[in-house]
């Protein structure tokens, strides 16, 4: 099997949390309330689930009928009145919420009240604009404040938000909002990068020029550019709609069960997959893991350096540490501009505690230097997540003793955009085997198993699976109901297939190696093969393209296409470039390969399935495997 170079490579050390940090954790003792959260899952959530608002408590626990569950049966409640209205209450109304930075030190703070008063004049603007409980609206902006106040309006009125990240182009946006019949999108005249100024509201314009059901594009003017003429009964401005509509909004009452938002992710096939996440298991699960794995304290500062268009934004910048009332710092840019310590001077700067981020980025900070962090205070980080992809204990070590200085515990949080929140993890409170995430968090049943659902004895590779349903599930895939029992018929046994491949070890430790199916992994980022390869097809002079996955040092894994060309075209460099122009048009810049080889055909099943597997073997010089299908 594939990554099989990985396991060799583990180190054999166990690292214990630092006395101080241990003695300060919620969870001591994680064995027996893990044991608890398996044997008396209803005790369990429901102690959990009592910690936080409802306007009317629950029946039920679990009702589970497979593969569909519902948890908090006929519950009631608005996560946004417990992200906001309940820290208030707590006394939080002065405590900041957000630092929102970009990349040249500009800051933006604001308080939990000031963001309340936010949420509900944009709230109270969408409704305005004739959007109500269970509409779409698709926000496409930089990961700045404003994002967040989008988000969070939509979940007050109960509008169902599908954000989509701004480094997509207008083909996957396009897609996005017409697969979910956007009534509204959000947007912002830009986003930057490097300094740089990325138009969005013109990517907009083009994605919705032929669909009619978009009502309205709301527009977050950031230089005051735009000219009047530019808005219109179609185009309205953010910060207008905000100004003129009252503060006061009262929370729709929202069921349990009610979708709370569409984030689209990829699969094996060339259309992504909307995952849906309906409000009251996800709120309790963000809550519960946030709270758990990061240690949330009153007066903890916490930075996570997503972005809220992948599901790591959703859960761990906006909703989960907004449910434990946490100073949240977030930026806008990359980490490398406009010099490669700035993630540490703004750790230094703002006093983090908390820091999690993807090991793509670890290993690519790494590489300039240990010189460059050293130059920080970083005493006051006591926690380091990572998250996406696995972490190479090389990484691991020196993000530990880089950044950490041997004094605060990484956690390797093991989770997807369907799983909603955290499911495996180390607990800072117990040690950690860098390359290997940890044990299973509260409430989660996973096994490591064969093909046809048979149990694997320790150490040995198999498929990664989950054996019980868990609060924060995605619920269906939108409008692909088929889809989403796949996750569940993919493996005998009634169980969740994660798509990964793994192992565990005589102590319980479960190390991820990475996908088992057809998804690659760039830069932490799930890419479907299949998606790269229909945008490759755009291009007017191919006729069949396949792509691969590479091992790449930085990102994971790099890119490869392996194209055939219609007759008459002869392949050429002008062609190469042409090609990856298109990927950048169809998807966005993270999806275009880094290397393009023609060919005069692609190996292919009798059946006529292109065999990836057998492209990626010789490309890397490995053993061919089973053939036997292979047409000639
Ligand atoms: C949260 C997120 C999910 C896929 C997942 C796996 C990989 C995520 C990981 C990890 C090893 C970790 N993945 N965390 N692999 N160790 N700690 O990334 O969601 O974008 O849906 O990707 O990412 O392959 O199946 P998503």
């Amino acid at each position: 099997m594939e990554n099989l170079e990985q396991v060799h490579l583990q180190v054999k050390e166990i690292f214990y949390p630092p006395e101080d940090i241990k003695k300060e954790c919620i969870v001591q003792d994680y064995e027996s309330m893990y044991k608890k959260s398996i044997e008396n899952p209803e005790e369990f959530w429901s102690e959990v689930a009592s910690q936080l608002h409802w306007f009317q408590k629950w029946d039920k626990v679990l009702e589970w009928n497979f593969p569909y569950a519902k948890w908090f049966v006929n519950g009631k409640t608005n996560i946004t009145y417990n992200c906001l209205d309940a820290n208030i209450e707590k006394g939080r109304r002065n405590k900041v919420a957000y630092i929102s930075v970009d990349e040249e030190g500009n800051e933006k703070k604001l308080t939990y009240g000031e963001l309340l008063e936010q949420v509900n004049r944009l709230a109270n603007g969408l409704k305005s604009l004739g959007v109500s409980k269970g509409d779409r609206v698709s926000i496409y902006m930089p990961n700045t404040v404003e994002a967040v106040i989008s988000m969070l309006a939509c979940a007050r009125i109960g509008a169902i938000h599908s954000v989509v990240f701004a480094g997509f182009s207008e083909g996957a946006l396009k897609l996005r909002i017409n697969d979910a019949k956007a009534k509204v999108v959000i947007t912002a005249t830009y986003t930057k990068r490097r300094g740089k100024k990325i138009p969005l509201l013109p990517i907009v314009k083009e994605a919705i020029y032929d669909l009619d059901f978009v009502k309205n594009v709301i527009v977050w003017d950031r230089d005051r550019e735009l000219e009047e003429s530019e808005f219109s009964k179609k185009f309205v401005s953010f910060e207008e709609l905000i100004k003129t509509s009252s503060p006061y909004f009262n929370p729709e009452v929202m069921d349990s069960e009610d979708p709370l938002f569409i984030l689209y992710t990829s699969g094996t096939t060339g259309k992504p997959k909307g995952v849906l996440h309906t409000v009251g298991g996800y709120m309790v699960n963000t809550y519960l893991t946030t709270k758990t794995v990061f240690n949330i304290k009153e007066d903890t500062v916490y930075w996570c350096t997503a972005d809220i268009g992948w599901i790591t934004g959703h859960s761990y910048i906006v909703y989960g540490p907004l449910l434990n009332g946490t100073t949240i710092v977030m930026m806008e840019g990359v980490p490398v501009y406009p010099h490669p310590g700035i993630w540490w001077e703004y750790v230094d700067k703002y006093r983090v505690n908390v820091f999690y981020t993807a090991p793509t980025a670890i290993r690519m900070l790494m590489r300039f230097g240990d010189e460059i962090p050293a130059k920080y205070d970083l005493s006051s980080l006591k926690i380091l997540g990572s998250v996406g992809e696995p972490i190479n204990p090389e990484a691991w070590l020196w993000y530990y003793k880089n950044i950490g200085r041997g004094k605060a515990v990484v956690v390797d949080t093991w989770w997807q955009t369907e799983t909603g929140a955290h499911m495996i993890t180390t607990l800072p409170c117990y040690p950690a085997k860098p390359g290997k995430a940890g044990k299973p968090l509260f409430g989660v049943v996973p096994d490591i198993v064969d093909k046809e659902g048979n149990s694997l004895p320790p150490n040995t590779i198999g498929h990664l699976v989950i054996k019980k349903p868990w609060p924060s599930m995605l619920r269906t895939c939108w409008g692909e109901p088929e889809r989403y029992e796949k996750y569940w018929k993919e493996i005998p046994g009634n169980v969740y297939s994660a798509g990964d491949l793994a192992t565990i070890d005589e102590d319980g430790y479960i190390m991820i190696l990475g996908r088992a199916d057809d998804v690659l992994s760039v830069a932490g980022h799930r890419i479907g093969n299949a998606e790269v390869e229909s945008a490759i097809i755009e291009h007017p002079a191919v006729a069949e393209a396949a792509v691969i996955g590479k091992p790449n040092e930085i990102k994971g894994e790099s890119i490869k296409a392996f194209v055939v060309l219609k007759e008459g075209y002869t392949p050429s460099a002008e062609l190469v470039e042409e090609i990856k122009e298109t990927v950048k048009e169809v998807l966005g810049a993270i999806a275009v390969p880094d290397e393009i080889e023609f060919v005069d055909k692609l190996p292919k099943t009798r059946s006529g399935k292109i065999m990836r597997r057998v492209l990626r073997a010789k490309e890397l010089g490995q053993e061919l495997g089973d053939i036997s299908t292979l047409e000639d």
